[in-house]
């Protein structure tokens, strides 16, 4: 198990790789060029940049995420050409920087959603929550209004391009099914996976997050099927999974350690987090410790231990906790205690 840590930039983040480079294990970076544009090209010199200085930190910078896949993609548009065209030069030049694997995902219009940034825990800190009764009672009409007029609903991982368009991606989707949506991933997959392959590149597919339909708008990576069913689009070794175990957690009926048991091989990339799930089906992230949480991560590393897990693997969101200022889910001290926490598993488990 290869420990990484997610890091936004040096301007674009509170935490320094000084700080991070003090945690221990901790072998990579986990980056992207987050101030580009979706469905451009990352060209060759800004990606050397990127890369020469995370190495001069003395971490590698193998994992990429997320190279987000534009809408017309996913939405199957004639413009979808250029599009796959894009994608494959960016794939092309990050392989020629040394990267290993790339995460991404096919979430039509919205990735991760929650409903608060900063949900009290009785311990005092606070984390991300998703109240389900919320999101359901919210149209999509109503979730224009409120996204244009910026209420508190805030929704860190919505782009503000895209929300500025939000209205005209709603009325694209419109009809589109879940079948529709496969199509376009299969069709995106089969043009980009031979590029991957000769690029020494792993592609890894982040599950969607939550792992149902919201706003009417269909998703598909929400369970073990569904990774059955990625994995039958094509056999190539570039065609993985980001094993996310608090997204595709976060609905109960996924037990996270029988599908590490079966596709722990399939995941090049793996996000190791903890989430507790209320009887309602609202949610709110812990810390990493199994007991704090709904999901047996403990069982989930030994798993991974079993089988001698050689992939990339990062603690996901954390808590914000001893007054940290940081990124929702994306701060220092929780963060590492969650490393801390992976890797005494892994030791025990490893010697068993
Ligand atoms: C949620 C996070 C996500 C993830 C992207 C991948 O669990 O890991 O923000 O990074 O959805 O594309
Ligand atoms: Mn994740």
């Amino acid at each position: 198990m290869n420990i990484t840590f997610r890091w936004y930039g040096q301007d674009n983040d509170s935490v320094q790789l000084e700080q991070i480079k003090q945690i221990p294990g901790t072998k990579g970076i986990v980056w992207a060029l987050h101030q580009k544009p979706v469905g451009e090209v990352w060209q060759k010199e800004e990606i050397q940049q990127e890369v020469d200085y995370i190495k001069s930190h003395g971490f590698h910078a193998d994992v990429v995420e997320s190279v987000n896949v534009h809408e017309s993609i996913k939405l199957g548009n004639v413009d979808r050409e250029q599009y796959i065209e894009n994608y494959k030069e960016t794939i092309r030049n990050l392989g020629e920087a040394g990267v290993k694997v790339i995460c991404y995902n096919f979430m039509p219009v919205f990735d991760w959603t929650r409903t608060a940034l900063y949900e009290p825990l009785p311990d005092g800190s606070t984390a991300l929550f998703f109240e389900k009764e919320k999101i359901e009672s919210l149209d999509p009409a109503e979730l224009i209004e409120t996204v244009a007029s910026a209420s508190d609903l805030t929704l860190p991982g919505w782009e503000p391009e895209k929300m500025s368009r939000i209205k005209e991606l709603f009325e694209e989707y419109e009809g589109m099914t879940e079948e529709t949506l496969w199509e376009n991933l299969s069709y995106f997959l089969q043009a980009i996976l031979p590029v991957a392959e000769a690029s020494g590149i792993k592609m890894a597919i982040h599950p969607d997050d939550p792992p149902w339909s919201i706003f009417g708008l269909p998703r598909i990576m929400t369970s073990g099927e569904s990774w059955e069913k990625l994995l039958s689009i094509s056999d190539s070794p570039s065609n993985g999974i980001t094993f996310c175990t608090g997204s595709m957690g976060a609905n109960p009926e996924n037990d996270m350690v029988e599908l590490a048991a079966k596709y722990a091989k399939h995941s090049p990339f793996a996000h190791l987090r903890n989430v507790k799930i209320f009887e309602n089906g609202d949610f709110i992230e812990t810390s990493h410790y199994t007991q704090d949480g709904s999901i047996d991560l403990s069982g989930v590393v030994r798993e991974f231990a079993s089988q001698d897990y050689e992939g990339y693997a990062r603690p996901d969101h954390g808590r914000h906790i001893w007054n940290e200022q940081c990124r929702p889910g994306y701060g220092l001290y929780d963060r590492a205690l969650g490393i801390m926490y992976l890797l005494g598993l892994w030791d025990a488990y490893q010697e068993k």
